[in-house]
This record gives structure tokens, sequence and C-alpha cells, in this order.
């Protein structure tokens, strides 16, 4: 299915004399702080967020798996779905691939199924953390930094297979995301695991074109319990570092101990130019999966304070980064915590254009900690929403994208399409 324009339009005109009003407000009292909302209204729209043809099935958990119906059953459906999610937030304007679950059949089709729906190919990914039933070698002893040179080989050839897909498809870069460690004591020596790692990926990053990029995601524990051979920033950091210029760190929220400081591996992997991507969504305890902004969007606030100062700095020598929602859904419908994840991004990414950056650091100068947080808590507590409702309205989508899509009965409908018993490939 589709949404039609008008659709949207006429369930917008419902809401918008209110939204007006909240606009109009908002609009002045940004303007007396010295901001531009027009300007503030350009970049919220031009930050575009991609999301993952995983994410668009119920996902589950180890203990089961409950499917909500309606998922997409091919390619060609989940980017209908992230059709449908772009058409009511204008935020999502990009589909992120998993080979080999998402193997594209014919390339020209799905481009153009793609482009009718106005979206891009972002990153793809590899995945070597599953065996696959027509495959040779097993990685359940791990993949690149496997003890077995035949079998850091295959992994290595199916990434060089990833990236052709990829490149035929027109995604810019890979991101390499390791399930490979150990779970007890003893079982891996960590200096030849990483070594191999190290190598494996240098021929992963031979076969690059030359306009990619090589994303190195890593993750401190899960499937293993005892180490992971790319454990935190720093061993990405390592990697990416002797890799090449091409190769950066991504970061993905749910991959660190609670209460890490990702605030501070922001700040520090921009200075160095090695932010290459990164992947949101929420947790209390670890790699939850929760929508983002859903538990602690005061962190993915203070994340973004240093991701535009990164950004905003002339000087930076470090690329924009990829942005991408990575979350696996139980519960809710994937849809519609989508449009929420994206919705808390564009929220967190426009309070953080909202700091005074010349106070702030005035107050740093100044050794002024309550200053410092009065600027920072000030972008924090101002609402928002009529802000980002207005980007969205001026793009020719919804007011309110949840809202509509459950006035629409979206779900519904792709239900009554596709089944109330499919299940969409991935996780
Ligand atoms: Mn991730």
């Amino acid at each position: 299915m589709r949404i039609d324009k008008n659709q949207i339009n006429t369930l917008n005109n419902r809401a918008l004399p209110d939204h007006r009003e909240s606009f109009e407000y908002l609009s002045n009292k940004l303007t007396t702080k010295g901001l531009d909302p027009d300007q503030l209204i350009e970049k919220i729209q031009n930050f575009q967020i991609a999301i993952p043809s995983w994410a668009l099935g119920t996902g589950g958990t180890r203990f089961g798996r409950f499917p909500g119906g309606g998922e997409p059953r091919s390619l060609e459906e989940k980017i209908d779905d992230v059709g449908l999610i772009h058409a009511l937030n204008a935020g999502s304007g990009a589909i992120s691939l998993h080979i080999p679950w998402d193997i594209p059949g014919d390339i020209e089709a799905v481009k153009s199924h793609a482009a009718s729906h106005n979206l891009l190919f972002d990153a793809v990914n590899s995945n070597t953390f599953q065996d696959q039933p027509d495959q040779e070698l097993s990685y359940k002893f791990g993949s690149l930094c496997h003890t077995d040179a035949k079998v850091r080989q295959q992994a290595v050839d199916h990434n060089l297979e990833v990236i052709k897909y990829g490149d035929q498809l027109g995604s810019k870069a890979l991101t390499v995301w390791l399930a490979d460690g150990s779970s007890f004591p003893g079982q891996m020596n960590f200096r030849k695991a990483l070594q191999n790692t190290m190598d494996s990926l240098k021929a992963i990053y031979q076969g690059l074109p030359s306009d990619w990029k090589m994303f190195v995601e890593y993750k401190p524990y899960e499937p293993n319990f005892y180490h992971t051979v790319i454990q935190d920033w720093g061993t990405s950091h390592l990697l990416a570092s002797q890799l090449g210029d091409r190769a950066f760190t991504l970061v993905d929220l749910g991959h660190h101990l609670p209460n890490t400081n990702i605030e501070q591996i922001v700040a520090t992997l921009m200075m160095q130019g090695k932010l290459g991507g990164f992947h949101f969504n929420d947790s209390k305890f670890g790699d939850d999966d929760l929508t983002a902004g859903a538990m602690k969007p005061y962190q993915l606030f203070l994340i973004f304070n240093e991701l535009v100062e990164g950004m905003e700095d002339k000087e930076s020598k470090n690329p924009p980064p990829a942005w991408m929602i990575d979350a696996s859904h139980n519960l809710k419908d994937p849809m519609e915590d989508l449009l929420q994840s994206v919705e808390a991004i564009q929220m967190a990414y426009a309070q953080a254009l909202c700091v005074d950056r010349v106070a702030l650091e005035n107050a740093r100068e100044a050794n002024d900690a309550v200053l410092a947080q009065e600027i920072l808590q000030n972008a924090f507590r101002t609402d928002l929403r009529p802000l980002i409702a207005e980007a969205r309205l001026q793009a020719n989508a919804a007011l309110s994208p949840v809202e509509v899509f459950r006035d629409l009965a979206v779900r519904k409908q792709l239900i009554q399409e596709r089944g109330a018993k499919t299940l969409a490939t991935g996780l």
C-alpha cells in the first residue's frame, strides 16, 4: 500500500489551527533567543535517518516471538514499509540492508522501487554471526577472528560479496559488526583473535571501492559473555586507524555497559575525525533495543550536543556521520515504534541545535558549572514538538505521524494485503 498525500493533508487539517498557534508561540520564543526557525526547520528536514530492513518485523527475544501480522515478506515489501514511514515523517529517506537476508534479485527493479518512494540505500551490513543453510564452514567459534584460516577467508569473501551488492544499489558504506568472542576464560587467545580480525578486515578494506567507507562496530558482550574481539570504542578506533582513512568507528547506543559516558566517546571520536556512523536505540541494561528516547532522552540530547558541536565545527575533519536506527521490536507495532524513534532523534537534534554555544563556552571558560547546566537544560526543556511538526508539515508529511498511521488503519491494510501470519526475514 501507499499513502496518498491528500489523505495526509486531510488529516493534518483537523489539527492545523492548534498547531499554528503552538508553532507561532514557539517561533517567537526562538527568534527572541536569536535562533532562526526557518534555518532550524531546514536542518531538521535534511537530517535523514536510515531504517534497517530488519526492524520492520517483530523481533522477539530468545524466549519467543509474537508476530503482529502484515510483516513484509520480501525486500520489495520492506522498501514499501520504509516508504510508508518516510511518507508520514519525511525523515526516513534511506534503507539499510542486511545481506544475506535482503539479497536483491533484479537490481534495477529494486533501485527503481526504492526511488519511487524517494529512498536511498544507506550502509550495507554483513552477517557472519549466523550460519546460512548453504554455507560450507561454521561461524560457531567466530568468523573474522577464527582459528582456521579457511573460515576467516569465507567471512572475508562474504563481506566482499556484500560490498558488491551494495555497490550495485548505490550504497557507499559497509558496516561490520561481529559476534566474535569467547564465553569462557581461556577459550580464546585474545592477541591472536584480534590480530586475525585486523588481518581479515584489511583484506575486506582492500576490496572497498574508493568512494566507500567502512564502519567498525563494537559491543562489550552478547552473544559471547566473557570477551568480544571488538569490545569497545578504543578497539574499534585502533582497527579503524590501522585500516586507513576510509575506516571509521560506529557507535551503537545499546553497545555500552550501563552508565558509560557515550557523549564523551562521541566527542573523542569526532576530535579524531573517526566517527563514521551511529546506530540509535535505547536501553535500561544492555542491548535492549528499545525505542530511541524511551528511557534516557536527556542522554540522547547530551550525545547530540556533542554531535552538533562536532558537526558545526568548521575545522572538524570528521565527515558527516551516517545515521541509522538499530532496534528490533517485540511488543510495539514496528512501524509505530520507528516513527516514535525518528521523532525522538529529531527532537534531541533540534534541542542540541538550540544550545547557546557561545554562552556555554563562556560558562566553561569561567568554570561556572551552574550556568553551564542552566544553558544545557534550558535547551533540553524547551518543547520543540511544534518545530518538528512544522518541518514535517512543510515537507508534506504528517503533523502527527503515529496518529495518522492509526487513523488510516495502515497495519490493518497491510494484514489484509500480506496476511496475519507473515514473518519478516531477519532476527
Ligand atoms: Mn548496531
